[in-house]
């Protein structure tokens, strides 16, 4: 099986005359020491590897990963993005899908791809396990054909970060104290880039021909920032979000949310020289210490040039909290319609719901030192309901579902918020009647193949923050955005309802709303968070559970036999 593998990687051309073959891989999971801006850290990697073992795939295939765990941690593998089409069993988040891979264990993830192609991710979705357990899914098409002319070379780019510290400690020390671990570098492909001290033969190169076009599959995997991306000199076209087509969309520097991934063409078409990529962060953070604020940068080097003759070219990129450019970005981009897999928006909605997404705060513990505003833990919910893992339940909320276990859940997470306000506005003039919500694991369910439409409104109650709302198992059209409150007879004129585009992720805009609308064809277990991880691990989550449709061919089969328990 492994011989078939390599083939796959190594040859596209020999992939196209196999139909859907089988992707096979074993992770090791295990601490490793490495090195970065003079400091030896250990961290948990794949297979010895930071950033992680890319998958490459060809649509249709049949993937399975083999995880044996030999970190000291609780471990799941989830594969972003990827539908899971009645295998929601394989989407690997801690307590919600499965139990965490103990120790000394092991798990095998089985699933097929199909009906997506372009750039995802797999990430470790426990604890704080993804800041280095992560790598590129790249899914190929399976008759080799692209709806754009075929690019020289591919190319990932993983965005992510370095801690100076043991983060996982440093997280959760940063837990008792309701506050955040901030990383010390971004990195491309797992390198800090030549800012920072020791790191000058740390720096990410991509050497290019002159004429030629590259693919680059760029990912966000850095844990709590929207990156802006840049080549100096350069233009990108855009042609997938989260892998789904979009129309082209020609531009000199793009934006990723946490958690999402665009394919752009980029042509080696300036003068024989060396330019810098670089990425910098855009308006996640809460008062300037709570972030990272560097700047990560990699080189492109043309074949031919002399690295000794001069300095790389370097581009400008937004300030931190440049909404404008950000807004732009992420707004302007619009699927490919009649492109491989492309589906109409679905006309009729069943269910509606408008959820408000933000940080608000909780109370400190006694004789502790608390690092939120009002000497107060931070806290993050959805309709005011802040989301709690259920751990120590013994089952994982699919579990539960699947077995009709009470006590893990329950299935009334609101439609809607229950105080109607001013959302939008606040700025750090704290509301108290405002700020605090309960913990709960309330969830939301869903009858097999309903269409979905979700106004995703932020708030304000502490400060303006764009939120990354991600949904596990479905990709879903982004019908419009804009700021302030999102006001139902005005803003459905902006729907987009020919050729949105379709996302895994989209960034709420700070101070502002994004409408988006998907079929829930996929019945099981599936989370629904903010990307920044924080936020999520401080309740910006909940799930949506899509019950079984009327035949066995729509119903979810089974857990796998060596699903882990706890
Ligand atoms: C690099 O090292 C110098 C000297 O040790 C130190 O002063 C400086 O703050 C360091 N810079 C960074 C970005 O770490
Ligand atoms: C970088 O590599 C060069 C050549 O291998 C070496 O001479 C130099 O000391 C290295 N620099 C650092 C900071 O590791
Ligand atoms: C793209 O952005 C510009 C500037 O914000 C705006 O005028 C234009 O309408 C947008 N186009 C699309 C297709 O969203
Ligand atoms: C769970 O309950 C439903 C409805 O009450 C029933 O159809 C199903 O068979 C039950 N499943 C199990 C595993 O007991
Ligand atoms: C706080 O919010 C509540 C609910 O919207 C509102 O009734 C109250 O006037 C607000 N208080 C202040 C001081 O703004
Ligand atoms: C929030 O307050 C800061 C500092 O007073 C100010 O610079 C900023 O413009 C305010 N933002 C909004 C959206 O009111
Ligand atoms: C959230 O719920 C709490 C507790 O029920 C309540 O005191 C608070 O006013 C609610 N906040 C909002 C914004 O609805
Ligand atoms: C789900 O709904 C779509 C139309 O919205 C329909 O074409 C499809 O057949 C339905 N699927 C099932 C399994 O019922
Ligand atoms: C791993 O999971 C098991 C079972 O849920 C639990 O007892 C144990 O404490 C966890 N270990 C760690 C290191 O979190
Ligand atoms: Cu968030």
């Amino acid at each position: 099986m492994k011989l078939l593998v390599f083939a796959v990687a190594a040859a596209w051309g020999l992939a196209l005359l196999a139909s859907a073959a089988i992707v096979e891989h074993t992770f090791h999971i295990e601490n490793k020491i490495v090195k970065r801006m003079c400091h030896e850290q250990v961290i948990v990697v794949a297979n010895g590897q930071f950033p992680g073992p890319t998958i490459h795939v060809t649509e249709g295939d049949n993937v399975i990963i083999h995880v044996l765990n030999n970190s000291p941690y609780n471990i799941t593998l989830h594969w972003h993005g990827i539908y899971q089409r009645f295998t929601s069993w394989a989407d690997g988040v801690e307590y919600i899908t499965q139990c965490g891979i103990r120790n000394g264990h092991k798990f095998t993830y089985k699933f097929k791809v199909i009906g997506q192609e372009g750039t995802l991710f797999w990430h470790a979705h426990s604890f704080g396990l993804r800041a280095t357990l992560h790598g590129a899914f790249i899914i190929h098409p399976r008759n080799g054909r692209y709806p754009f002319p075929k690019p020289y070379h591919q190319v990932p780019i993983i965005l992510g970060d370095w801690y100076d510290t043991n983060f996982l400690d440093a997280l959760e020390d940063a837990l008792v104290v309701g506050g955040v671990a901030v990383s010390n570098a971004y990195t491309i492909n797992g390198f800090p880039g030549d800012l920072f001290n020791c790191s000058q033969n740390q720096t990410f190169k991509m050497k290019v021909k002159h004429g030629k076009t590259y693919l680059l599959r760029i990912i966000n995997a850095a844990l709590n920032n929207n990156l802006f991306f840049k080549i100096a000199n350069h233009k990108f076209t855009v042609v997938a979000t989260d892998a789904s087509y979009t129309k082209p969309y020609v531009t000199d520097i793009i934006i990723l949310a946490a958690g999402q991934t665009l394919d752009v063409l980029f042509k080696a078409d300036q003068p024989t020289g060396s330019y810098y990529m670089a990425a910098s962060p855009y308006g996640v953070g809460m008062p300037p210490d709570l972030f990272d604020g560097t700047m990560t940068r990699g080189i492109v080097v043309y074949d031919g040039h002399n690295t000794r003759a001069s300095r790389p070219i370097m581009p400008l990129l937004p300030p931190f909290f440049d909404t404008p450019t950000s807004f732009k970005l992420f707004s302007n981009l619009t699927s490919l319609i009649g492109a491989p897999h492309w589906v109409p928006v679905p006309p009729n909605v069943d269910e509606r719901m408008f959820i408000t997404v933000g940080i608000g705060l909780d109370m400190c513990p006694a004789n502790v030192n608390c690092m939120g505003p009002l000497n107060q833990k931070f806290s993050a919910n959805m309709n005011n309901e802040s989301f709690v893992l259920p751990k120590g339940k013994g089952k994982s909320i699919l579990e539960a579902f699947y077995y009709n276990v009470s006590g893990v859940y329950t299935t009334d997470f609101p439609d809607n918020p229950p105080t109607v306000f001013d959302y939008t506005y606040g700025n750090l003039t704290f509301n108290v009647s405002l700020i605090h919500s309960p913990k709960s694991t309330k969830v939301k369910k869903l009858k097999f193949n309903s269409t979905v439409e979700i106004v995703f409104q932020n708030t304000g109650v502490l400060k303006a923050q764009s939120h990354p709302m991600h949904i596990h198992g479905h990709s879903f059209h982004v019908l419009a955005q804009g700021f302030g409150n999102y006001n139902a007879v005005r803003d459905k004129k902006k729907f987009n309802l020919v050729n949105p585009q379709v996302r895994n992720t989209v960034a709420v805009p700070a101070g502002g709303w994004a409408v988006i609308r998907f079929q829930a064809n996929n019945p099981g277990v599936w989370f629904v968070h903010c990307h920044v991880d924080d936020h999520q691990v401080w309740g910006l989550a909940t799930a949506f559970v899509v019950e079984n449709g009327p035949t066995p061919e729509t119903s979810l089969p089974p857990p796998p036999a060596d699903l882990p328990k706890c």
